[in-house]
């Protein structure tokens, strides 16, 4: 099958794109995760959440769209048919905002399901960033490749993000796409990866949006899957990913959202009280992703 990132397409099952691969022949077996996450980058979980609490989640921001009016108004609700704006929507916010706006989005993420899951998984009580990424992605609408750590490095490095389709997304919905190997970069990682989008003022945050540049540049391979409402994929801030191109008429709804040891140091634009998020990005003088490569000699 051909799918496409940004202005590009690949074929599936190809030199450029894989398979994910489930982790869930080892779930019970925490120690097994740890190395599988260490090993691979990430951990695909299905049915990582309870399926009921997602779609609840998914019916909350249908709710949304349809009261903003950017839902075909002729379509059942349940489908998400997108209106004649062809607009995408991005609900992220604070979490004390938006439990009153999305409640069920909240909850699904600081479940007891999925806290129990990252207390086994790094071996000590955890929490959530109250700041929460929900996105309503429209046609043609995608994700460039990042590492997160530019976004939410102030804190530990051992922090890490579950994306969470809401609803089922399979390829043509553009579901999320990691480069496997992209945690070994360390070109990558000691230059673009320690970037900080407040401190350095870089437009967009992506690496790049050509995902044949990265294999052919630095190695590695895409890969992805046809997800299902109650998957999610966990990875770490050295992970780059971004997203397939929604292909239908469809909104591919989801969220990310981050966790980490209590114990540790938090990013704190995303946490605790008075956590103000992205306070100085796209202020002021911005520079470019290809002057600041230039720079880095990347
Ligand atoms: O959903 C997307 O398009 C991007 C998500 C993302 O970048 C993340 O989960 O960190």
């Amino acid at each position: 099958m051909k799918v496409q990132m940004g202005k590009h397409e690949l074929e599936m099952n190809s030199d450029y794109l894989t398979e994910l691969r489930s982790s869930n022949d080892i779930l019970d077996d925490t120690e097994a995760l740890k190395e599988r996450l260490k090993e691979d980058g990430y951990l695909l979980i299905r049915n990582f959440h309870d399926r009921k609490k997602v779609l609840k989640a998914r019916y909350d921001i249908l709710e949304k769209l349809q009261q903003m009016g950017r839902l075909d108004p002729h379509a059942p609700l349940e489908e998400g048919v997108i209106g004649p704006e062809e607009k995408g929507a991005a609900f992220m916010g604070f979490a004390e905002k938006l439990k009153k706006e999305i409640p069920d989005v909240v909850e699904l993420s600081e479940s007891d399901r999925v806290m129990r899951f990252f207390d086994r998984l790094l071996g000590g009580e955890c929490l959530t960033y109250d700041f929460k990424w929900p996105r309503a992605v429209a046609r043609g609408g995608n994700t460039g490749a990042h590492y997160d750590n530019v976004y939410m490095g102030r804190g530990t490095r051992n922090l890490y993000t579950v994306w969470t389709p809401l609803g089922d997304v399979p390829l043509e919905l553009g579901p999320l796409v990691v480069c496997l190997g992209s945690q070994h970069f360390e070109d990558v990682k000691n230059t673009y990866g320690k970037m900080d989008v407040d401190r350095d003022n870089v437009e967009g945050g992506w690496l790049t949006d050509d995902p044949y540049e990265i294999v052919e540049k630095f190695g590695g391979k895409w890969a992805t899957t046809s997800f299902n409402a109650g998957d999610a994929i966990i990875f770490g801030m050295f992970f780059l990913h971004g997203s397939l191109n929604n292909m239908t008429n469809r909104y591919r709804l989801s969220m990310d959202t981050r966790y980490q040891l209590k114990s540790e140091p938090v990013d704190e634009r995303w946490f605790g009280s008075g956590a103000k998020g992205h306070y100085a990005w796209g202020k002021g003088r911005v520079k470019t992703i290809t002057e600041a490569r230039k720079e880095w000699g990347i």
